[in-house]
């Protein structure tokens, strides 16, 4: 029997502009009648030529009204002549998940459906976002389309009658307006774990864990109850053997358990106090969508996302896959500390610079340019697949501390001794009025053009710092050549420090400012101080500067890293 396909009238929504990764909005905005099929219209719009025939991947992190969109995304994808749909079971995949499955079946492109590390449930956060076909996110340019198609959208197209299980894994058939349609669901983690074994030596790390040639490493997981569990538990007890009260949290729950999914110092502060303790030698968090990731050593030692991955490009003969594919170049984001520029210029790669956003780094993947890449807001990944992969950050820790057969925080001692230690930390002020915070950026960008800023003197205490220039960082890709602007106000020191002002692109209502602070130290003397003391002056300085306490009201941020 021929299922029958209906086109609904419908009217614009405003606001459906997807931010540093996607459409994220308070679930209440997304279950509103309409609102989720206009804006899963105007992907498959956007996609254009690609649509008809196509295979796309479809799943997220499991958080509340994941299920209901799934479906509503089945439905619409049949009355738009997609010709199959992989979806993972229950709706469950991690966000690197998709990359990897949208990679290994070279399909069309896929849909994730997370808000990432905003907290989840019926009062809380919901998202949606497109990865092409080369498995990362949306670039800008189809963001953009999407957008604007939202803007004018009068109907879409869907297919009620197409009723799929989404628990039970295997291939679901239908025909609709007499064409084919095919649902497949799939293992959530089977792909993604048969590629991990192939990237990393499991036998190695294997043998770290229970101590095939010392002290056994104890290593505690916090998944967050976000959708990293399942792999958690697949990866970590399964296939290495860690002991069952390894893994915490490994439930993924639909609002993670009432807390905010993020790996930080603040959101994973059990994971802290637990390694604080001094049982476990490894410590980490993933959050609700699995891409994002913090590593902490012995007694919580922590390991800031800019070194991580400085550390990961200067140790890659640990790591299978890059013996085997080598190590083309290194890149992070504009706000990142600088560390693995460091490693670039003693390696002698190229180092990209790009703006927020894991999307940016795609096109010099795609161009065999860039290996190994990450974000200070918690992402690390390479170009194994084009999304940032917190369960792949883990891996190569555990895979250096074999190789080095070192602590965490030993690696990072020999790591500064080489290159010195880029002092790093954040400050973010969640839930501003966007209205001040856009008025304290417009100050901030005018001082780039005040021919009297450069050479002007900041003191705080016994240290002065000289502006050199401040600018709004603008990115040119490299490859296709496209623009971005206003990618963040930066405020460059004479001696190499740096402050940077941003707004964040991933909240789903109001505005939260992100001061990025960072300074470079080579006098190994300093390498063991507190990274919040060695700051404090230039954070002083930066909140005196931007007059930010008079234009938000804040006088203490909500988290600092
Ligand atoms: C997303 C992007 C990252 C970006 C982060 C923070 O992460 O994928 O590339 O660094 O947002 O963005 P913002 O500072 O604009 O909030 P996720 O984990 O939320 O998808």
């Amino acid at each position: 029997m021929s299922l029958t396909c209906f086109t609904k009238s419908t009217r614009p929504f405003e606001g459906q502009k997807p931010g540093t990764s996607g459409l994220r909005k308070a679930v209440k905005v997304f279950q509103q009648e309409n609102y989720t099929e206009n804006f899963v219209q105007c992907i498959l719009s956007a996609m254009g030529g690609s649509l008809t025939g196509c295979t796309l991947v479809v799943g997220g992190d499991g958080r509340f009204f994941g299920k209901e969109a799934v479906d509503i995304i089945i439905k619409m994808c049949a009355a738009n002549g997609v010709r199959k749909v992989i979806v993972g079971h229950d709706g469950i995949l991690s966000t690197p998940c998709v990359s990897c499955v949208i990679r290994k079946y070279k399909t069309a492109g896929g849909i994730v459906l997370t808000a990432s590390h905003n907290p989840g449930g019926p009062n809380a956060d919901f998202g949606i976002k497109f990865n092409i076909s080369n498995g990362g996110p949306a670039p800008d340019g189809v963001t953009n389309a999407i957008y604007d198609l939202s803007k004018h959208i009068v109907e879409y197209r869907i297919c009620p009658e197409v009723k799929c299980n989404i628990s039970v894994i295997g291939k679901q058939e239908y025909v609709v307006d007499s064409r084919p349609f095919t649902v497949e669901v799939i293992d959530s983690v089977n792909d993604y774990v048969e590629y991990m074994k192939e990237i990393f030596d499991f036998g190695i790390i294997k043998d770290l864990i229970r101590g095939a040639s010392g002290t056994p490493l104890k290593v505690l997981i916090n998944a967050m109850h976000g959708v990293t569990g399942p792999y958690v538990r697949r990866i970590f007890l399964e296939e290495l053997g860690a002991s069952a009260d390894s893994a915490v949290n490994i439930e993924p729950l639909e609002d993670f358990g009432g807390h905010h999914p993020d790996p930080n110092l603040t959101y994973a502060a059990d994971l802290v106090k637990a390694l604080k303790e001094g049982e476990y030698g490894f410590g980490a968090a993933f959050d609700g969508d699995g891409d994002r990731n913090m590593i902490l050593g012995h007694k919580a030692f922590f390991v800031t996302p800019s070194d991580s991955v400085a550390v990961i490009a200067d140790n890659t003969d640990y790591i299978p896959y890059f013996k085997k594919h080598g190590v083309k170049g290194l890149a992070r984001s504009m706000p990142t500390g600088c560390a693995i520029d460091r490693v670039a210029e003693k390696k002698g790669m190229e180092v990209f610079e790009v703006p927020t956003g894991w999307k940016y780094f795609g096109n010099l993947m795609d161009a065999d340019r860039l290996s190994i890449c990450g974000e200070e807001s918690f992402g690390t990944g390479s170009d194994h697949i084009r999304e940032k992969d917190g369960i792949w950050a883990v891996l190569a820790w555990l895979s250096i501390l074999a190789g080095r057969k070192m602590s965490v925080e030993q690696v990072l001692l020999s790591h500064w001794d080489t290159y010195g230690r880029n002092f790093f930390t954040r400050y973010d002020y969640e839930n501003c009025e966007s209205e001040p915070c856009n008025k304290m950026m417009a100050v901030l960008d005018a001082m780039g053009s005040d021919k009297s800023m450069a050479g002007k003197k900041l003191s705080y205490g016994d240290k002065t710092y000289t502006i050199a220039k401040i600018d709004n960082f603008e990115y040119r890709d490299p490859i296709d050549g496209t623009v971005a602007k206003n990618q963040g106000v930066r405020i460059l020191m004479s001696d190499g420090s740096r402050v940077v002002f941003r707004l964040s692109g991933t909240g789903s209502s109001g505005a939260t400012v992100r001061l990025y602070i960072e300074s470079y130290e080579s006098n190994s003397s300093t390498f063991t101080k507190n990274a919040q003391e060695v700051l404090k002056p230039l954070v002083e300085i930066a909140l005196q500067l931007s007059k930010l306490t008079e234009f938000t009201g804040r006088t203490l941020p909500t988290v600092i890293t």
